[in-house]
């Protein structure tokens, strides 16, 4: 079956909204305002984002009609920072509830280097075996982490984990940026068919983060999905035109920032 990868993309390049940050990193992340996910939704909406990404007890209560023109990408695994073991992110929504509740595209995360890396490997692949029956696109969160990611910002580690992305089956990757803008085209190159985003991180200066969409864009990665910097920011449009404009429209990080005076 063709995989609907088309509706997630504008020009064949996107920026999604992620709020998994409630259950990865718990409400230290929140304040009154971005605690309400309809905040959220409504900077997703309003913003023109490619897609929300949610677990599936906020896309059950608050992904109501009225949200449904921007598409919901499901997450599928998560942990918390609670415990403290081998980083392992085990699934537990389905992708048959995440097409009951509207789902687009599911999202899953995969600690390469864990000790639990196979786990997480073979939950993924059975993944992407029912999603892609449905044609719905599976999104791989890849980030290296546990007892033999050694230095998880290493290039060479980044294109293999890119490369493992490709080879189990993923539509889109989506994996954190080390700034180093030449060796990251070898990660993107890796990733062959599976298309690239970058991560956000934590919250940033303004000038930083527009410097760093701007490299991103130049390595053939196809945008961001981001949290922290857009909600966590006190004008989460103006901010969303900027990068937009880096993203859709070619602009320069000087240009995006007249959206931000
Ligand atoms: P941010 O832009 O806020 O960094 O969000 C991206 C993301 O991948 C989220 O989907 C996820 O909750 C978070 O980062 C996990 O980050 P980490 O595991 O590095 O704490």
């Amino acid at each position: 079956m063709t995989i609907q990868i088309n509706k997630l993309l504008t020009n064949g390049k996107a920026i999604f909204l992620a709020y998994d940050q409630g259950m990865e990193h718990g409400p230290s992340d929140f304040n009154l305002k971005n605690v309400d996910p309809n905040y959220i939704l409504d900077i997703a909406l309003e913003g023109h984002y490619n897609g929300i990404i949610l677990q599936h007890g906020l896309a059950e209560k608050y992904y109501q009609d009225y949200y449904k023109d921007i598409p919901l990408i499901m997450k599928l695994n998560g942990h918390t920072t609670i415990t403290k073991n081998e980083p392992i992110s085990r699934q537990f929504c389905t992708v048959e509830r995440a097409m009951k509740l509207g789902a687009s595209a599911v999202g899953y995360t995969m600690y390469p280097g864990s000790d639990r890396q196979e786990d997480m490997m073979v939950e993924f692949s059975k993944i992407v075996d029912k999603a892609h029956d449905y044609g719905l696109p599976v999104i791989l969160w890849m980030y290296p982490r546990g007892k033999y990611a050694y230095n998880p910002t290493d290039t060479q580690l980044l294109a293999y984990c890119a490369r493992i992305a490709a080879e189990l089956g993923a539509d889109i990757l989506k994996i954190k940026y080390n700034g180093d803008l030449e060796g990251f085209k070898w990660v993107v190159k890796n990733a062959g068919k599976t298309k690239v985003v970058i991560s956000g991180g934590s919250k940033k200066g303004e000038h930083e983060l527009l410097k760093k969409v701007d490299d991103i864009m130049q390595t053939g990665a196809i945008g961001l999905a981001i949290g922290r910097n857009i909600w966590q920011h006190e004008k989460p449009f103006s901010l969303t035109k900027a990068i937009q404009s880096i993203i859709f429209h070619n602009k320069t990080v000087d240009q995006a920032k007249k959206f931000l005076e």
